[in-house]
């Protein structure tokens, strides 16, 4: 079972959750102790100094090298970044070379907002990741996206085992049920590797039912603010802790970071 954590995300601030890492120094010590709690891959967004998402390759490679610096942790930046930054300044992200990358498939409503994913450039991206040895992880926000994911596969873009996330909870996208999950996860490829991320409330109980599938696990603060109703979540370990523990539990054995580095099929960059 693969743990990632993403500790930051694109939406909350400081103000709805102080312990949200936002600086390269910040980011990197929540990766580490959560490296340290199990977790073999993080997913990066970055933050600019006033904590607005932003896609400064500068910023980005400061944050990875100081994660390099603390653990071994797999770095996945995200190339979702955060609604109001353009695709082509997202999609340059990949040439930082991180050993993977979020592919976000299509456009969609997000919240209040648009997430803007038009189909040549997300092609170009994806071209361009697999050029480049990242490998894209695929964010299924609803049904079509797995069928704009599999048309990507069918004409030779994507090839090999492909890696889902199972995205529910967003609105504008699928709603956070059992149901959903499972329609979805009837559909993917035997051979697809896949983790739910639930965002919000049902975040405790969807990961768990991801990982009673037989799926693997996302968490931190990007997903969720709170540990429980009304209890903000003292930083991402101990959602990341909970989830190990889950996955213990269920009999699952947590990949360490060579393991997921050899089951994901990951390529190894010189740096
Ligand atoms: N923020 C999540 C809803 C990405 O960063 O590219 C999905 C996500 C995708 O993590
Ligand atoms: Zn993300």
């Amino acid at each position: 079972m693969i743990l990632t954590v993403a500790p930051t995300g694109p939406v909350a601030m400081k103000a709805d959750n102080p312990h949200l890492p936002t600086s390269p120094v910040e980011i990197a010590d929540a990766v580490a102790e959560a490296y340290a709690a199990g977790a073999a891959v993080a997913h990066i967004h970055v933050r600019d100094e006033d904590q607005r998402p932003t896609a400064d390759l500068g910023i980005a490679r400061r944050v990875m090298d100081l994660i390099a610096e603390r653990c071994p942790i797999l770095i996945q930046l995200s190339t979702g970044v955060g609604l109001s930054v353009p695709f082509a300044e997202r999609a340059e992200l990949v040439e930082l070379q991180p050993e993977m990358a979020t592919l976000n498939p299509c456009s969609m409503s997000f919240g209040r907002g648009e997430f803007r994913n038009p189909p040549e450039d997300v092609e170009r991206l994806a071209r361009r990741m697999v050029d480049l040895g990242v490998k894209p992880e695929l964010e299924i926000y609803d049904t079509g996206h797995l069928d704009a994911c599999l048309r990507l596969r069918d004409r030779g873009v994507l090839e090999g085992a492909l890696q889902f996330s199972i995205v529910l909870g967003v609105q504008g996208g699928m709603s956070a049920t059992a149901q959903n999950l499972i329609a979805l996860v009837d559909r993917l490829p035997a051979d697809a590797v896949w983790q739910v991320i639930a965002i919000g409330r049902a975040n405790l109980e969807l990961t768990a039912i991801g990982l009673a599938l037989g799926g693997n696990a996302r968490a931190g603060l990007e997903d969720t603010l709170h540990l429980g109703r009304g209890v903000l979540a003292p930083g991402s370990t101990p959602l990341v802790e909970r989830a190990a523990r889950i996955a213990r539990d269920l009999g699952r054995e947590i990949a360490t970071v060579e393991s997921a580095r050899a089951s994901l099929g990951l390529v190894t960059h010189a740096r």
